[in-house]
């Protein structure tokens, strides 16, 4: 257990970022841009965004775009609504959004709303609840919510919303804890937490604590250390954290460390990779862990870059 080996980690994410022939770096070619978000978010809570050169990862990103607007997962890849959030997080994070074409980008998420106010995730249709959180995320980051429907957009949420509290991927279909992150997410965005059940979700996101103090994503399941962000962030959203052991949680999240060569796994001994790393020190900053920053639950990104986007500061 111990403590958080910080320094490794940072090493661990900026050799994954070099190493473009390792075995990490190719299964996730495909999704370069999301592993970009989660790798540099995780630098900058560590403090160390400084250690990777601004204007290299800004002009790769652009060169992902797609005469669409949207961006695609590498240079030449299929754009997809999930690799244009990234690509708005991570300009965010360098504090360079002003280089996009706004009316382009947001006019490509917006052209992606149907008539009942869900979302596809690209021009192939597919239909899903983190589709909507991912629109509604880069929309106002982007300060356009204008752009779409909102009160539909919140409407085909709720009726995601099930008996339990929870939600799901489309209306019927079984809760689960990354789709409650994006629901309660988006409808805290919008400012429709009113629609949120809190005591009941709390309940039902609570009872996700198993015996080894880590998260589980729906009942029966293994814990991971990817729900230290997605059930934690939404227990926090709805404030209802308190009724988990948070002390637990953290020992948790610190046994999954690879303490020789940093990185962090979903579960005790298993590899580490970079999603893991991003969820497990992401989990213990909204945990208060010291040392780290903080990051808001809602956007994903560091409390600092939130304000700046929303209050100038
Ligand atoms: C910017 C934070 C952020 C998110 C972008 C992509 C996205 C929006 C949200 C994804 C939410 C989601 C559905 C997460 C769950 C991912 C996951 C671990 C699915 C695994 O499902 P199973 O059935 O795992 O393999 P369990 O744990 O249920 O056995």
């Amino acid at each position: 257990m111990g403590e958080l080996q910080s320094e490794k980690h940072v090493r661990y994410i900026l050799s994954v970022e070099k190493k473009k022939d390792g075995f990490e770096s190719v299964v996730i070619e495909h999704l370069r841009l999301n592993g970009a978000y989660w790798g540099l978010t995780t630098l900058d809570i560590l403090g160390k965004l400084d250690a990777v050169d601004k204007d290299e990862v800004v002009s790769w990103i652009m060169e992902c775009q797609d005469e669409s607007g949207g961006f695609g997962g590498n240079i030449g890849h299929d754009p997809h609504v999930l690799f244009t959030l990234s690509a708005i997080q991570i300009l965010a994070l360098f504090d360079k959004i002003d280089v996009l074409d706004i009316e382009k980008v947001s006019n490509y998420i917006a052209n992606l709303q149907n008539e009942d106010g869900s979302f596809a995730g690209d021009m192939w249709g597919e239909i899903d609840t983190r589709f909507s959180y991912v629109a509604i995320c880069s929309l106002a980051l982007l300060h356009r919510l204008d752009k779409i429907n909102v009160e539909k957009a919140v409407k085909y949420i709720v009726s995601c919303k099930n008996l339990d509290g929870g939600f799901g991927c489309t209306p019927g279909a079984e809760s689960h804890a990354g789709q409650i992150f994006c629901c309660v997410g988006a409808l805290a965005i919008t400012g429709s937490l009113h629609y949120v059940d809190k005591d009941l979700l709390g309940w039902w996101l609570c009872e996700r604590q198993v015996k080894s103090g880590g998260l589980n994503g729906r009942p029966e399941k293994l814990p991971d250390v990817c729900y230290s962000w997605w059930v934690l962030s939404s227990l926090i959203i709805i404030d209802r954290v308190h009724w988990i052991d948070k002390g637990k949680l953290v020992n948790f999240i610190l046994d999954c460390q690879d303490k020789e060569n940093g990185g962090i796994s979903d579960r005790p001994d298993d590899a580490v990779d970079v999603f893991h790393t991003y969820f497990g020190i992401a989990g213990l900053s909204l945990l208060e862990y010291q040392g780290l920053k903080a990051i808001d639950p809602a956007y994903a990104l560091p409390v600092q870059v939130v304000n700046k986007i929303f209050l100038g500061k």
